[in-house]
This record gives structure tokens, C-alpha cells and sequence, in this order.
């Protein structure tokens, strides 16, 4: 493949010499190249912006713009690609050679040419820029794995959305940001009802099938790119609303679960309609002072949505909120520690219906 890349390559001839031009122009198709030609310094600047060669052999004595200043102007631009130039110059004397290396030259040869040299001069500067292209190559391709990488590491396989982490990462830049411009943050945690149903009753692919639904649709009433919408463990869902006041989450809550309770699921071999709970928290509030409180508090409302009917949106702090508390107690809430593993995450034990177990199937409820 290499050899057929160097002898096929394209070489620009520069020289204001015709005669020049002509014998360089035939010795080289002759060895199976394809030639262009410019005599002059400006219309070799034409040429290779136009379509960059392989290789520019360069005159360095030409009226106007001499052969330097071509390559000076050709290894400064850097829309080109690597594009080997090798200077022809009568001159052989140290101080040319170097001027022509610094101006940008990779290679040199002294007139008279000798045509057995230029030719190995030739190929050698060709195999440099095939080896240069290859590693560009490469580097592309580790470029874009470490982009994959990246996305694999931010995304839950399942949903498509982002992951735990990446949601724990995007709050924490979040709620700096918020503090620091006083701008409001909202927190929404939201969780399908009886979720454990669909996985006992029609198989753990058609939960999946509803998780990745569920997901579509949190992701369609987000703000693209203002929101963040992730999974933040089983079929619990997180969304982060900057620049969102409490008011406003718990309006777009009410939203999406109107939406849900309207939509029909889908899975292979069926259709089931489901409902989900949300708890919304927003910054600033008193009792919010850390990204940890704030989720906590919607985490606290999400379960209040939980334990007072389901398919609700609780408001932390809000009427039906403290309601429950001060019947219930606030034992419950609250004091989850946030597991750094990125596992899922306590459930306070009061959740469960008494005498059900929260992994048992066998007294779950059905819907
Ligand atoms: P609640 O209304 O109280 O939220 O009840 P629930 O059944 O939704 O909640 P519970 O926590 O009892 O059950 C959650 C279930 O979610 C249990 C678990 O097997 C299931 N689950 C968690 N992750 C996945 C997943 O990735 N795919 C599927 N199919 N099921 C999952
Ligand atoms: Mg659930
Ligand atoms: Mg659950």
C-alpha cells in the first residue's frame, strides 16, 4: 500500500525556469508520478491551497516570491495537511541549506540535479509523509475511543440518559454555579409506581421497555441542553432545572406526570399504562444549603408522593408535605447518607407497606 502511495503521488514543480520544469516534469511521470506545475511562488500558493500535492519540489531563486518564502507560507498554513517540500537550489553553500531547513524545507537537493538522488530523496520524503499520515490516522481513532469512552461513562446503558455519576457530577457544577449568580435550582426525583409489577408480571424485558419509555419522555418535556435528565438508580429518575424556581419545577412535574399517566407503554407482546411519583426541591431554601440537602429534600418529597396515594407531585416544605409530617414524624426522611459507590441508593424502611417485603414478590401489590 505504501509503495503504491509513493509512486502514485502527485508532485507540485515549482520553477521559473520552463526548460526546468519540463525535464523534472518528464523524469518524474516517467517513474510513474503525476505532476502540476507553477512558476512563480504566487501560483504555487494557488495551487497547493486548491489541492494540496504530495510533495512540492521547489525552486529557491524565483523573481517576486522567492522559494522560501513559498515554504515559509506553506508550513504556517495550517489548513494544509503535512506536505513535504523539497527545495532545489544552485546555491551549496551552508548558510542556503539552513535558511531553506529553517524556512520550512524537509528536504534539499543542489543543482545540477542528479536524477538517481532525486529520486531516493523522492521516495524517502514520501515514506515520511505516508508514516505522518498514519499516525494522524491513529490519533483520530484514539480520539474518537476516548470520546466513546467518555460517553460510555457518563450514560446508563439502559436509557441513554445520563448516569448517576455524571447527574452527581453535573449537580454539584450546577449548584456552584447557582450560588455563585444567586440563581435559582430545581431538583425533581421521580419513580415509577409499582414498577415491580411490570417486571413480575410480564418479564424483566418489558420493565425495561417501560424504563426506557419513561426516560424518552422525562428526556422530551426537559429543556434540551438546560436540563439534565438522568437514572439515577432502578427506575428512579432524576432532572435537574437550573435557572427554575420551585413554583415553576412543580408545574413542569405536574406536566410529565400527567404526561406518563396518559401514555400507553409498550413492550413485546403487550401494552401497559403506568403512573409515576415525583418530589420536587428547589435552591434557595432554608432548610437547602448543600447539593446533598437539596436532593435529599426531593428525595424526602418523592417519598411523602409515595406514601400519601402515588401518582402525585409533592412539593418539599409544601402544604401536603408538612401535612404528613406532622402527622407521621419526619423519623423517615431524610439522613440517607449518599453512597459514594454509585449504588442505588437506602430506602427508608416506612415505604414498604407493613408486612411487605420491598424485594419479595409474593406480597406485592398489583396494580
Ligand atoms: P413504588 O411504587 O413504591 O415505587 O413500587 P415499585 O414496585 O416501583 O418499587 P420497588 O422499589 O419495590 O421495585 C423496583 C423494581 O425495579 C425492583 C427491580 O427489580 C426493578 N428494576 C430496577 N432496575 C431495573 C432494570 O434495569 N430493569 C428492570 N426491568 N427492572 C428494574
Ligand atoms: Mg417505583
Ligand atoms: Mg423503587
Amino acid at each position: 500500500m505504501g509503495d503504491e502511495l509513493e509512486t502514485s503521488a502527485r508532485i507540485l514543480i515549482v520553477d521559473d525556469h520552463e526548460d526546468n520544469v519540463e525535464l523534472l516534469r518528464a523524469r518524474l511521470e516517467s517513474w510513474g508520478y503525476t505532476t502540476e506545475s507553477a512558476m512563480d511562488g504566487g501560483q504555487a500558493l494557488e495551487k497547493v491551497e486548491a489541492s494540496p500535492p504530495d510533495l512540492i519540489l521547489l525552486d529557491v531563486m524565483m523573481p517576486h516570491m522567492d522559494g522560501m518564502e513559498v515554504a515559509r507560507r506553506v508550513k504556517s498554513n495550517t489548513n494544509l495537511p503535512f506536505i513535504p517540500i523539497i527545495m532545489q537550489t544552485a546555491l551549496d553553500t551552508t548558510e542556503d541549506k539552513v535558511e531553506g531547513l529553517e524556512a520550512g524545507a524537509d528536504d534539499y537537493i543542489t543543482k545540477p540535479i542528479e536524477f538517481p538522488e532525486l529520486k531516493a530523496r523522492l521516495k524517502s520524503m514520501l515514506r515520511i509523509k505516508r508514516l505522518q499520515e498514519e499516525l494522524e490516522e491513529r490519533e483520530r481513532q484514539l480520539l474518537e475511543a476516548n470520546e466513546r469512552l467518555r460517553y460510555m461513562s457518563q450514560t446508563d446503558g439502559l436509557t441513554g440518559i445520563d448516569n448517576r455519576r455524571h447527574l452527581e457530577q453535573q449537580l454539584d457544577s450546577m449548584f456552584a454555579h447557582a450560588k455563585r449568580l444567586n440563581e435559582p435550582l430545581s431538583c425533581v426525583m421521580c419513580d415509577l409506581d409499582r414498577f415491580k409489577a411490570v417486571n413480575d408480571s410480564y418479564g424483566h424485558q418489558a420493565g425495561d421497555a417501560v424504563l426506557k419509555q419513561f426516560a424518552r419522555i422525562l428526556k422530551n418535556e426537559a429543556r434540551e441542553k438546560v436540563d439534565r435528565v438522568g437514572r439515577y438508580g432502578g427506575e428512579e429518575f432524576m432532572l435537574l432545572l437550573p435557572g427554575t424556581v420551585l413554583d415553576a419545577a412543580v408545574t413542569f412535574s405536574e406536566r410529565v406526570r400527567k404526561e406518563v399517566e396518559s401514555r400507553t407503554f409498550t413492550f413485546d407482546g403487550g401494552t401497559i399504562k403506568r403512573t409515576a411519583s415525583f418530589g420536587v426541591a428547589g435552591w434557595p431554601h432554608p432548610r437547602v444549603a448543600s447539593c446533598d440537602a437539596l436532593v435529599r429534600a426531593a428525595d424526602d418529597a418523592l417519598y411523602v408522593a409515595k406514601e400519601t396515594g402515588r401518582n402525585r407531585v409533592i412539593r418539599f416544605d409544601g402544604d401536603a408535605f408538612n401535612a404528613h409530617i406532622a402527622e407521621h414524624g419526619s423519623e423517615q426522611l431524610g439522613e440517607k447518607p449518599k453512597r459514594p459507590d454509585g449504588g442505588e441508593r437506602e430506602r427508608p424502611v416506612s415505604r414498604e407497606q407493613p408486612g411487605i417485603a420491598d424485594s419479595g414478590g409474593a406480597g406485592e401489590l398489583r396494580p
